[in-house]
């Protein structure tokens, strides 16, 4: 038996709430159905974050169903089984899993309790592969979902599930159980990784998950990796869902299984669309080399191309630049690079006013220091180069402005202290 498992794709996702991620998602789908057939797949599990947000847009709903039925089509025998994320809506996701269920897709949004308030594990416990497997789907747990009385919420709903899913296992079986959730132990490093709790849990524990299940199918941590022991895995994200992931190689897991055990667990490598460049590679650079780096990016193919790189840019800057973006984008006109991200690092010393005595001469008022010197206090905080003559000038301007004929100390001091 073998089966495919992936997570957190993240449909209608987008960089910057306006990059549509939507070519990306269609490439990686049409690869996925191509994927098993390939690998001739019993089983499909997709671990949660089916889509990016509760309210997803249609366009990103057509593609899940559009997937379904091309992934059913090509592969009319394989099981398909996903859970909810903390991304998708429960009930959304759930919608139209009596549908699904027709044709051989489990869709499980929230945990399914009888009436009498008991796990439904007939919909949970789920036999794969002609019965050559059996899967245990635990989405991501909501408050909802926990009874408040439990200790360790977590670590009963799965001992439950687990221990359903014994009860029906057959000899040789391999039992696959499914979490959306943040383990004890994986690596958390990127930004789109969002840390949750259940129930005030932060992490859960592997002792949720015990030797004899065969495989952990795991979604949350958008790197995939195993944890614990090698058949506990993340399988990540197919596509990077923040820029700071370019150097991850995106993939899905494929496992194989003889008389219910693990045999043999493979990465395959998600081809990747976009590109993801960043100018400078680390850290940040002056506007100068900035600029010379962009000039240097490789020319625009056409206004059709689909996949020209995303670009991240961190300028270094030791005095105010009012002009940035219009300079950046200046130098991006007709270069095959979309910038997506333009951040600043000011190189001042960041210092708060109190932290410099010599400013302060004894003064233990604000009304009591020269606004020349608080000014003067506040660039260096920001900018290494010195305020230029035009911002000296506007300066003494603004103050002259405020303080009208309140340049009399006496006046001054009578002002602070009526604030
Ligand atoms: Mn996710």
């Amino acid at each position: 038996m073998r089966i495919l498992h992936t997570s957190d794709w993240h449909l209608g996702h987008t960089l910057r709430g306006e990059v549509t991620r939507e070519h990306e998602h269609q490439v990686f789908l049409t690869w996925l159905v191509a994927a098993c057939v390939r690998e001739a797949a019993d089983a499909l599990v997709i671990t949660g974050d089916v889509f990016d947000s509760a309210t997803p847009p249609a366009s990103a709903e057509r593609m899940w169903f559009e997937f379904l039925a091309a992934a059913r089509r090509a592969m009319p025998a394989m099981d398909i089984i996903a859970i909810a994320g903390n991304h998708d809506s429960p009930a959304r996701l759930g919608a139209a899993s009596a549908v699904l269920r027709e044709l051989g897709v489990h869709v499980i949004g929230g945990l399914p309790r009888r009436a009498d308030g008991t796990l439904d594990l007939d919909r949970i416990v789920i036999p794969v592969a002609g019965g050559r497997g059996l899967v245990a789907a635990v989405p991501f747990l909501r408050p909802i979902d926990v009874p408040s009385d439990l200790e360790d919420p977590l670590v009963s709903i799965y001992g439950e599930v687990v221990a359903g899913a014994r009860a029906r296992r057959s000899p040789d079986q391999a039992l696959i159980v499914t979490g959306h959730l943040y383990v004890a132990g994986a690596d958390a490093a990127y930004l789109s990784e969002r840390r949750v709790s259940i129930g005030g849990v932060e992490a859960a524990s592997l002792r949720m998950f015990p030797d004899d299940v065969s495989y952990v199918a795991l979604g949350h941590i958008h790197r995939g990796q195993r944890v614990g022991r090698d058949t506990i895995r993340y399988a990540g994200a197919p596509i990077s869902l923040a820029l700071d992931e370019a150097g991850y190689r995106h993939q899905i897991v494929a496992v194989d299984f003889a008389d219910g055990q693990v045999t043999e667990i493979r990465s395959l490598l998600v081809p990747q669309t976009i590109e993801i460049l960043r100018v400078p590679k680390r850290g940040a650079a002056p506007l100068g080399e900035v600029l010379a780096a962009l000039d240097a990016l490789e020319p625009a193919h056409g206004v059709d191309d689909l996949v020209r790189p995303y670009l991240e840019v961190v300028v270094a800057l030791d005095k105010p630049e009012p002009k940035l973006r219009s300079l950046i984008e200046t130098a991006l006109d007709g270069k095959r690079a979309r910038l997506v991200y333009l951040h600043i690092e000011h190189t001042g010393d960041g210092a708060a006013l109190a932290d410099r005595a010599d400013l302060l001469r004894g003064a233990t008022r604000l009304a009591e220091l020269d606004p020349r010197d608080v000014f003067a206090r506040l660039w260096s905080r920001k900018h290494t180069e010195a305020p230029s003559a035009e911002v000296l000038a506007g300066f003494e301007r603004l103050l002259a402005e405020v303080q009208g004929d309140a340049e009399d100390p006496a006046v001054l001091r009578e002002r602070g202290r009526s604030s």
